[in-house]
């Protein structure tokens, strides 16, 4: 067929994206890309914001596929809908599937066990029953996407919530190409070896012609699962299992570069900036701001980066060198998950540490952190970003961490340190940041206090080297090279 796509993607320095896809495409992920919205009594459907939505959809549109997934409520129909250049396939969810599948199976048993078992992950067997049946429901709704097409088309399944799909559909469709991308850390085979249905796990993933992960370390980990709990075989690169050869490969997620530098850029993003600024850090000495922004998951280590910040504040008491004068920690998080326990503790532990820091080192009118709990629309965040002296990211693991991709992106004029975790995928490209060890309370104080007081030329060479990292790989980039390895008559 041969479907010439190319996009555009950024600055001179930049590479473009490009493939030239034999196929048609079909997503499939949790979610579809769109989510209604009710304005002035009537609901409709709306394009979902978010890097991975951006960077599938052009190759969908110009591929003519199609994307199947959840619309994000319980219940409703299953037409199938136009929007925006794309045909959506409904998954029907009811409340029952959300409990089980989603908050249950997906968020209390995957979650915590592929992030290094950071809280006990829970077995239970009914969940994992709704866990299949509801895989099922997106293999049916997948191969009844691909009808439409002839044989030969290509289906890209995303993430943790759907490791039994690639599966499923060979036995439904099985002269497809079928690509699977995890989008969360891969464990190592002696956290994983606990999952009761292991072994069904790996043989639904090893049903895709293509398995990608974040890092290498993710990668190996799979493989060494895979020839201890299966039949497979092979090297770290290539499986053969039942007679079929399976590609594994790593592919770094990003983010659309260009977006946010162009926002960055834009007048109104300063000016919001200079307000926070002002808002954050008055006096005549306008104090530096250290930012946290996550979604509000134990992965993301927001209590122990809290901690880390009392450190650095009890340090500068007793010695005099640092305090609420100097600097102030602003810490946004996203609510996220409230179905799963875990969630409703960890928003209790958070907002117990604000408390305690605000009342131990806080003076009047100058709070030591500021917590908001909210989603900050796309400018307000890059406003966010460009406010910030120091950005604080310290995952305990973390498949890749877009947040710190972005603010690096938000820097135009090379200032501002980023704080990584060791433990984020992301800290595989970004080597010039101040690495940490997100565990480490003291090790954390002593790199927020390096951060807060780095010469400028330091400041500077670091972020420049940060941003052509960066610059190397955006999100249409990695959408492209994970298709070019799918598409085995593609171009590019
Ligand atoms: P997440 O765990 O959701 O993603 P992350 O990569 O940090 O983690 O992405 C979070 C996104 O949410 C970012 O784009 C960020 O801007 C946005 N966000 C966070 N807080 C926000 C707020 N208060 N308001 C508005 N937006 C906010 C999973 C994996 C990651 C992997 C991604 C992509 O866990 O490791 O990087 O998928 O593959």
């Amino acid at each position: 067929m041969g479907k010439p796509l190319q996009i555009e993607a950024g600055t001179d320095t930049q590479p473009t994206a490009q493939v030239d896809l034999d196929s048609r495409l079909v997503i499939v992920a949790n979610r579809l890309p769109v989510h209604r919205v009710k304005r002035k009594g009537r609901t409709r459907w709306e394009t979902s914001p978010g890097g991975l939505v951006s960077a599938l959809a052009p190759f969908v549109r110009q591929a003519e596929g199609a994307w199947v997934g959840w619309p994000g409520f319980a219940g409703g129909n299953n037409r199938a809908f136009n929007h925006d250049g794309i045909r959506n396939r409904i998954v029907r969810l009811e409340e029952q599937d959300l409990d089980r599948f989603y908050y249950g199976f997906s968020n209390a048993t995957l979650w915590p066990l592929y992030h290094d078992a950071i809280r006990p992950p829970v077995f239970r067997r009914g969940w994992w029953r709704r866990y299949v049946e509801v895989n099922r429901r997106y293999a049916e709704a997948t191969a009844k996407a691909m009808e439409l097409g002839a044989d030969g088309d290509l289906v890209w399944v995303h993430d943790y919530q759907l490791q039994l799909v690639p599966r499923m559909l060979r036995t439904l469709a099985p002269d497809n190409r079928i690509g699977f991308f995890l989008h969360i850390p891969f464990p190592p085979e002696e956290i994983f070896a606990r999952l009761p249905w292991r072994t069904q796990v790996l043989e639904g993933l090893l049903g895709a012609d293509v398995i990608g992960f974040q890092t290498s370390l993710g990668a190996q980990n799979f493989v060494r699962s895979v020839k201890r709990f299966t039949q497979a075989r092979g090297t770290d690169q290539m499986l053969e299992f039942e007679g079929r050869s399976v590609r594994v490969g790593v592919f770094p997620i990003s983010i659309d570069v260009q977006h946010f530098a162009e926002t960055a850029a834009t007048a109104s993003a300063i000016e919001r900036a200079e307000v926070l600024r002002s808002q954050l850090g008055p006096g005549e000495q306008p104090r530096k701001i250290i930012l946290g922004v996550d979604r509000l998951d134990y992965t993301k280590g927001i209590d122990i980066r809290m901690r880390a910040f009392q450190e650095l504040l009890h340090r500068g008491r007793k010695n005099k060198s640092m305090s609420v004068r100097d600097c102030v920690m602003c810490q946004v998080a996203v609510p996220t998950r409230s179905g799963v326990d875990e969630y409703t503790k960890l928003r209790r532990t958070v907002e117990e540490h604000v408390g305690r820091i605000n009342g131990e080192y806080g003076e009047p009118g100058l709070a030591a952190i500021h917590y908001l709990h909210r989603n900050l629309e796309f400018e307000e965040l890059v406003a966010f970003y460009l406010a910030a002296d120091v950005m604080v990211v310290t995952p305990l693991r973390d498949g890749m961490n877009l947040v710190a991709k972005e603010y690096v992106a938000s820097r135009l004029g090379n200032t501002g340190s980023l704080v990584l975790s060791e433990f984020a995928g992301a800290a595989h490209e970004f080597r010039s940041a101040l690495l940490v060890n997100p565990y480490d309370i003291d090790g954390l104080a002593s790199s927020m206090q390096t951060a807060l007081t780095l010469p400028q030329q330091d400041i500077a060479r670091r972020m420049s080297s940060l941003r052509r990292a960066l610059k190397r790989n955006d999100v249409f980039d990695w959408a492209a090279s994970f298709l070019r390895e799918l598409d085995p008559g593609s171009s590019s």
